[in-house]
């Protein structure tokens, strides 16, 4: 590829799929167009506009441009930019761990529990910690359900308790406790400082400490956080964004039958 200033336009590259080298996707493959957007701590001149067009080029953008700026407060600027990205990723030897279970709606996850365990599973939720945003537990737990998916109250064969935002771990233990859950759903959703990080392995040395961890599913969720994470935190699962009750209600009824079985 080449570094003129327009060829990208001139389309000096092949512009058929390879996953081997895949990069952004903007009118045409292979251009790398690509949309950023940052703030830096310098005032909102000429040469905080240059300084963001240098550091795209750096972050290894081409054809760099500033399409929008304003001063967000003195001495910070926001920037929103273009730029074709000369990176590419090796899509065909990108593995990402993933739940495993198979996704079943309502009454399919219903009528397995009825067949496979014959009894209500108990689960408590709650946005943990200092965290206040109520929406993402309330999405996977509310009987109206969110998106077209009916939260877990809804189902016949859960036992549900929403507990809401800004639980302390303490309480939210003491509630699993006194409803003997089977399973507990996190949510976090600020993750400024790692604070999330803290929060979620804080609840599962809390649990060991309890001597709990081994007899509850833990699952936890949120817009920042991957199964990998979840794992390597010490959860049983973690979901993030576009996961929905059907997901996390199969993932804990076959996850049940399994250990059940054992
Ligand atoms: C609404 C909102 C608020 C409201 C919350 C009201 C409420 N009752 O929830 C209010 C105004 C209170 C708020 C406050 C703050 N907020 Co706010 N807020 C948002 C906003 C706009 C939407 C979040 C939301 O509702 N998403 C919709 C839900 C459905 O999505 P979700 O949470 O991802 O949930 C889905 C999945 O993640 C998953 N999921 C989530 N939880 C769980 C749990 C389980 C068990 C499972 C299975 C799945 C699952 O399933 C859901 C459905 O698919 C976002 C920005 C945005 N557009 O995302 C910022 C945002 C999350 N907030 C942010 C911040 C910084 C804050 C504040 C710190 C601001 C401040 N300085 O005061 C405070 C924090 C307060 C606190 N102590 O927690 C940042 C977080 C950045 C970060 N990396 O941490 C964001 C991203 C905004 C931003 N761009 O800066 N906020």
């Amino acid at each position: 590829m080449s570094g003129g200033l327009y060829s990208m336009d001139k389309k000096e590259f092949s512009t058929e799929l390879n996953l081997k080298e895949v990069k952004p996707y903007g009118d045409t493959m292979n251009d790398g167009k690509t949309q950023i957007s940052f703030t830096l701590p310098v005032p909102c001149n000429d040469e905080s506009i240059e300084a963001a067009k240098l550091l795209l080029k750096k972050m290894g953008f081409e054809n760099t441009q500033v399409v929008f700026y304003k001063e967000l407060t003195e001495g910070f600027t926001f920037f929103n930019c273009y730029g074709n990205c000369t990176h590419t990723v090796d899509y065909t030897t990108i593995h990402v761990p993933k739940v495993e279970s198979n996704k079943m709606d309502m009454h399919e996850t219903d009528d397995y529990i009825k067949q496979n365990l014959g009894r209500k599973i108990v689960v408590v939720g709650a946005s943990t910690g200092t965290d206040a945003h109520t929406v993402g537990i309330d999405a996977i737990m509310n009987m109206k359900g969110y998106a077209g998916h009916y939260g877990i109250e809804r189902y016949e064969m859960f036992e549900a308790l929403n507990m809401g935002s800004q639980v302390p771990n303490e309480e939210f233990i003491a509630k699993a406790i006194e409803m003997k859950a089977d399973a507990l759903l996190v949510s976090q959703t600020v993750t400024q400082k790692d604070v999330h990080i803290k929060n979620l392995v804080e609840l599962v040395e809390m649990l060991e400490a309890e001597g709990l961890r081994d007899k509850v599913i833990l699952c936890c969720g949120g817009p920042r956080l991957s199964h990998e994470l979840a794992k390597e935190l010490g959860y049983d699962a973690g979901f993030s964004m576009n996961s929905y009750a059907d997901d996390v209600a199969s993932y804990i009824a076959q996850e049940m039958v399994k250990r059940n079985s054992k």
